[in-house]
């Protein structure tokens, strides 16, 4: 992966009031970019905010946070807001966040046409629950959504589970998707996992950027991964990443108000050329933009049957080993429905200023 060289993209103080802007989402809108931010203020209160830009980078963060309209008055009432991530689905731009609901985390689910008049739909689920990221179309005829089961506090556990939708109110369907790896084969995500991006559609599958953690003696480290999910039923595993694709190395990703942490939500994808680009936290305090190719994390990934195969001892890539043969085939890479609502000008953009310039720019891991 490449980090955009003026990284942190979005700085702490950018929104009036901001303590740190971080764990956000950003989509194509209209002639430039729109996009839900968390931003928490100088008292600590955790809330998400609409904002524009004309070129993805230079951003104008409201003064006033979401607010929603429509709701049952026992879901409209705010309590906490975070990690929100934004979707668009037929016809609107959806949003799903961690809503605190009488202190307890869940997913928030409510939608928009323009950023600026939100409505809000009910809760997805009981709490403990985060990290909820919904499909960019319906599968089957009906709605799915990720999420990370998970407990009140910092929650020192969690995997990725699937749910089914006919109407983005009833959820049910549960499955499981993929777990946490313990041991050699893969222990920068042997703690918890929670998805992270949309995730893009590819001929391949579902292409899913997601954070992995691990629990060290100075606390939480959060890096990031991909898999590859089945196209008609992605609770299927097909490939996963065994090396993190990026970890906190850079200033700004190891220091901050929580150190450490590269959290993705977002990923931009022109279906074009498979160029893909990254917005995520960087140590609860600024917001990064990263690019890497569809290619690249395609080969960035392994088979999941046989890292199962190959690491009997991490019983969790036995559940989640579910091999497809027909990923052997040689198939170029062509996201099937993306078209241009999905950051193509945006990845233009950086062809010239910060990628196709600097080969040698590569920042690895
Ligand atoms: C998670 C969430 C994220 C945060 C991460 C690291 O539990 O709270 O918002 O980025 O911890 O602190």
């Amino acid at each position: 992966m490449w980090r955009y060289d003026a990284n942190p993209v979005i700085g702490r103080f950018a929104a009036k009031n901001a303590n740190s802007i971080f764990n956000s989402a950003v989509v194509p809108f209209g002639d430039g970019f729109a996009g839900v931010f968390r931003c928490d203020s100088k008292s600590i209160s955790m809330d998400i905010f609409p904002g524009f830009s004309r070129d993805g980078i230079h951003w104008e963060i409201s003064e006033e946070p979401v607010r929603f309209e429509g709701a049952h008055p026992e879901v409209a009432k705010r309590d906490y807001r975070y990690d929100p991530r934004v979707c668009f689905l037929e016809d609107r731009y959806y949003i799903t966040w961690c809503n605190g609901y009488h202190g307890y985390p869940t997913i928030g689910v409510g939608y928009t046409f323009d950023f600026r008049t939100f409505y809000q739909l009910e809760n997805a689920f009981l709490p403990f629950n985060r990290n909820g990221v919904l499909f960019p179309r319906r599968i089957n005829g009906n709605y799915y959504m990720l999420s990370r089961p998970s407990d009140n506090g910092h929650t020192p556990f969690g995997d990725i589970f699937l749910s089914e939708s006919p109407d983005l109110k009833y959820w049910g369907c549960h499955r499981y998707v993929m777990g946490t790896v313990k041991g050699d084969a893969s222990a920068w995500q042997s703690t918890k996992i929670g998805a992270g991006s949309v995730p893009i559609e590819t001929d391949r599958g579902w292409l899913l950027i997601y954070h992995g953690v691990i629990q060290t003696c100075n606390g939480f480290v959060y890096r990031m991964g991909c898999a590859l999910l089945d196209l008609e039923e992605p609770w299927k595993v097909i490939k996963r990443s065994r090396n993190y694709i990026l970890g906190p190395h850079e200033l700004y990703e190891c220091v901050g108000d929580v150190p450490n942490v590269v959290f993705p939500c977002a990923a931009l994808a022109d279906a074009a050329t498979g160029r893909i680009a990254i917005y995520y936290g960087c140590a609860d305090t600024v917001t990064g933009l990263a690019f890497t190719t569809a290619d690249r994390l395609m080969e960035d990934m392994e088979d999941a049957g046989k890292m199962a195969a190959d690491h009997p001892e991490s019983a969790l890539w036995e559940l989640c080993g579910h091999s497809l043969d027909r990923m052997d085939a040689k198939m170029p890479f062509d996201a099937a429905s993306s078209g241009d609502c999905c950051g193509k000008r945006l990845v233009e953009h950086y062809i010239g200023h910060h990628w196709g310039g600097k080969p040698g720019a590569e920042s690895g891991r």
